[in-house]
């Protein structure tokens, strides 16, 4: 087999942004793309020699061609092997897991997450460390800085390999181990939950939907959920992993998992109702009647974890996203845990649950996750209120009512503004930045604000800052919005709207988001300047 190297230049904005490179699939096809960012990879973690690396995707359209391209240039680059899920599928979290657990020095995932597939739509690419999470920014940032000197790359000649059939083969000296995707996620799983417990639910008649959206998740969800706890057959929907998700928005919220939403909220409603997104790291809880925030459900996760075997030992302490709701905070002040507010992203929770700061971490994008994977994880969340709901035999409303009666309730929501023109969206932001000094005091829509400034994190373990991570405005009277300019999107800017009120009377718990939040709404628009500045009138979703 031959070693080639061959002749390139740097690409301009190969920079990863909250989760790995996204860019359009049809970018990611052009020549040299794929090929600069992976030698530029090899280049930011100090050569792939000798190393062992794991390799998996969603299974979005190009997966199976960038696995082809990236195992011929880890053959080149002198790896000694790559542990591959079978069809060069893993979902995030279960390649999080098989990193740690085979000990692999680290690890490539390929997808473009809840971002639509298909060749007209997104791609991505992301490296993890050696604790299975996703790489910190010191390591992006050699990345990206190898993308922009490149001058060649190392790729090997050779066949396709055959994907599909597990076992052992072998690139010109590098081993390929083609693994089951599902058994190791599904055999730690089962250490972590009470499955007798929750397969004793489902026998006595508690009926689920799952949403696999046409992606990563079907199989782990078909075979847990009906093959080793006895939901009955039909529980998960849409289990079919497709190139292009069945044309959807492989997302779990209200908007794009509208199917599940009005199977939850009609007559015949199962008990139960969840979906993942596109690599299987995000989740979206519904009861009957009842949709969940992801804010609420790790709140509600971290007041009941110790309800599943694997936390009964009780939670190290708790971390949530700077945007996402304080109702983990209020649980954390309840039980006496500390609870750490990041930057948006996942990659700043990894030394907080490497160092035992931190058990149970979630953001607003409904990822939630623990220290058992250094992701969040779709099936995960799943599991564990499905444990919560086989302890306590309440319906979920009842358990929704009951925390907020305890805790208060945080009404959230978050508007999304979509490719934005990236100059006016960048505007809106500044001029932003550029008031956060004169706003306290200032009235906006009759509501006046206490403080504001833009969200710098400082590394409680490593020390590393990371300035720019977002507006924050409070409200007197303890409401509160962010604005984020989204760092996943493929087209133009996603100015993200995050707004917040705390509700401590349990009369006056079950308004509509939307409706409790109009006067906070009204002053965001007022103080930013949305409509005006964007020119839109409305947000794109609302979750
Ligand atoms: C979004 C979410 C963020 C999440 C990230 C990756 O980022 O807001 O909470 O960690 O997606 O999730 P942004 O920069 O677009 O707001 V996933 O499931 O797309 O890997
Ligand atoms: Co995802």
């Amino acid at each position: 087999m031959e070693r080639m190297t061959i002749s390139t230049q740097p690409i301009e904005g190969q920079k990863p942004g909250t989760s790995g490179l996204r860019k359009k699939t049809r970018v990611f096809m052009a020549p040299h793309y794929l090929e600069n960012f992976i030698q530029s990879v090899w280049i930011g973690i100090g050569g792939v020699t000798g190393k062992t690396l794991v390799l998996g995707g969603d299974g979005r359209y190009f997966n199976d061609r960038a696995a082809q391209v990236i195992l011929r240039m880890a053959a080149a680059g002198g790896a000694k092997k790559v542990i591959i899920g079978q069809n060069a599928l893993l979902s995030t979290p279960a390649a999080s897991n098989v990193i740690r657990s085979r000990g692999a020095d680290g690890g490539i995932i390929m997808s473009a997450s809840h971002n639509p597939g298909g060749i007209d739509e997104d791609f991505g690419v992301k490296y993890n460390t050696r604790n299975g999470g996703p790489a910190p920014e010191e390591v992006t940032n050699q990345i990206f800085k190898a993308t922009k000197a490149i001058s060649a790359y190392e790729i090997c000649e050779s066949q396709d390999l055959d994907l599909s059939r597990l076992g052992t083969v072998h690139i010109d000296g590098m081993e390929v181990e083609i693994i089951d995707p599902v058994s190791d996620y599904a055999a730690l799983m089962r250490q972590l939950f009470d499955f007798d417990k929750i397969a004793a639910l489902f026998a006595s008649g508690f009926t689920m939907r799952f949403d696999a959206m046409h992606a990563v998740t079907g199989p782990y969800a078909t075979a847990i959920l009906e093959g080793e706890l006895g939901a009955a057959p039909g529980t998960v929907v849409n289990g079919e992993p497709k190139p292009d998700f069945g044309g959807g928005h492989p997302d779990p919220n209200p908007i794009w998992a509208k199917d599940l939403m009005d199977v939850m909220m009609g007559a015949d409603a199962p008990d139960f109702g969840a979906a993942s997104d596109g690599d299987g790291d995000r989740n979206m809880i519904v009861g009957r009647g009842i949709y969940v925030t992801p804010s609420d459900s790790v709140a509600v996760l971290a007041a009941n974890a110790h309800l599943a075997p694997g936390y009964a030992g009780g939670l190290k302490g708790v971390a949530r996203s700077m945007p996402t709701s304080k109702a983990l905070d209020r649980v954390a002040a309840a039980k006496g845990l500390d609870c750490y507010e990041t930057p948006t992203g996942w990659k700043f929770f990894g030394n907080l649950l490497d160092a035992g700061r931190a058990t149970i971490c979630g953001e607003e994008s409904a990822g939630t996750g623990s220290d058992h994977v250094r992701e969040k994880d779709g099936l995960w969340a799943v599991l564990l209120w499905l444990n919560i709901l086989a302890e306590t035999k309440k319906p979920v409303a009842e358990i929704m009512t009951a925390h907020w009666a305890e805790y208060g309730r945080n009404y959230y929501s978050r508007h999304d503004y979509e490719a934005v023109e990236t100059e006016k969206a960048e505007g809106l932001m500044q001029a932003l930045r550029d008031r956060l000094g004169t706003l306290p005091g200032q009235g906006f829509a009759g509501m006046t604000v206490e403080s504001a400034d833009e969200f710098a994190y400082d590394d409680p373990v490593d020390g590393s800052r990371s300035e720019g991570q977002g507006i924050r405005i409070n409200f007197d009277g303890g409401a509160r919005v962010v604005f984020r300019l989204s760092g996943t999107g493929t087209v133009g800017a996603t100015l993200r709207v995050y707004l917040e009120d705390l509700e401590l009377d349990p009369a006056k718990q079950d308004r509509d988001a939307q409706e409790a939040l109009a006067g906070i709404i009204a002053a965001a628009d007022a103080v930013a300047g949305i409509g005006e500045r964007t020119g839109r009138s409305a947000p794109d979703v609302i979750t």
